[in-house]
């Protein structure tokens, strides 16, 4: 899978990308992350990308000339056009279907605003999509990129070890569950013991224990949720 991110800051995003799984998965050349600075496609003496909004307000907007050069250029180095995605805070919540849904993409191209976000043309003229990462206000779309490739990146055939490690996850599973509570040693740390089932060696109760624990833990964060009750019809998990 090929991923490109459009960016003013191109310098952020080198130490993330080196970290463990996803350093892994660029080294073994199953994710091919690449960054371009969208002030290359600037034009003009001031290499200007921002300019005031048209009927006043705060703050300047990306141009749409720069941003829309930028993507083109870099479809036109791929045969398909691929999903262009741009960060904001008002697009399509991110979420486990939609990674999903992103990492069977062959090419995804991110595209990080600053300032006060992009002309309105940007989206129309690309046919892009727009997601947001949360509700909460980011100062540009560069962290939500990153959170993005992570999320993506991980879910690429191969870059983890074992596909297991993918489906039991939180969210993952059929049910999509949050975990319940992990343990690892000491047994007793601080007063605060180690629940017996865990030692038990009874892999049967060992299991029910845990179903039970996350149903728990996701009924605690989302009490009207459905995932949690008898009548629920479980989505097909990718395998
Ligand atoms: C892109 C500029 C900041 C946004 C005024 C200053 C995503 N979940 C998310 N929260 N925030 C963003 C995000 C914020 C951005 C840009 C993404 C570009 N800003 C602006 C409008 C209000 N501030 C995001 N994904």
């Amino acid at each position: 899978m090929r991923i490109d991110i459009v960016t003013l800051f191109p310098e952020m995003f080198p130490g993330f990308l080196a970290g463990s799984l996803l350093g892994a998965a660029r080294d073994s050349g199953l994710v091919d992350v690449r960054l371009t600075n969208l002030r290359d496609f600037a034009t003009g003496v001031h290499r200007q990308v921002d300019d005031r909004p048209y009927g006043g307000g705060p703050g300047m907007l990306l141009m749409p000339g720069p941003v829309v050069a930028c993507v083109e250029a870099l479809q036109a180095e791929w045969p398909a056009p691929g999903r262009v995605v741009i960060l904001t805070p008002g697009g399509r919540r991110l979420d486990q279907p939609l990674v999903e849904e992103f990492s069977r993409a062959e090419r995804l191209i991110l595209v990080c605003g600053r300032y006060e976000g992009f002309d309105a043309r940007v989206r129309e003229a690309l046919g892009a999509e727009e997601v947001s990462i949360g509700d909460y206000v980011l100062s540009g779309g560069e962290a939500a990129a990153l959170v993005v490739v992570d999320a993506v990146a991980r879910l690429v055939p191969g870059v983890l070890g074992t596909l297991e490690s993918a489906r039991l996850d939180s969210f993952s599973g059929t049910d999509r569950l949050v975990e319940g509570p992990q343990y690892t040693r000491p047994r007793e740390f601080r007063g605060l013991a180690v629940p017996d089932v865990l030692l038990s060696g009874d892999h049967g109760r060992i299991a029910a224990w845990r179903r039970e624990q996350a149903l728990a833990a996701t009924r605690r964060r989302d009490p009207a949720c459905d995932r949690t009750s008898p009548t629920h019809q479980p989505h097909r998990s990718p395998s």
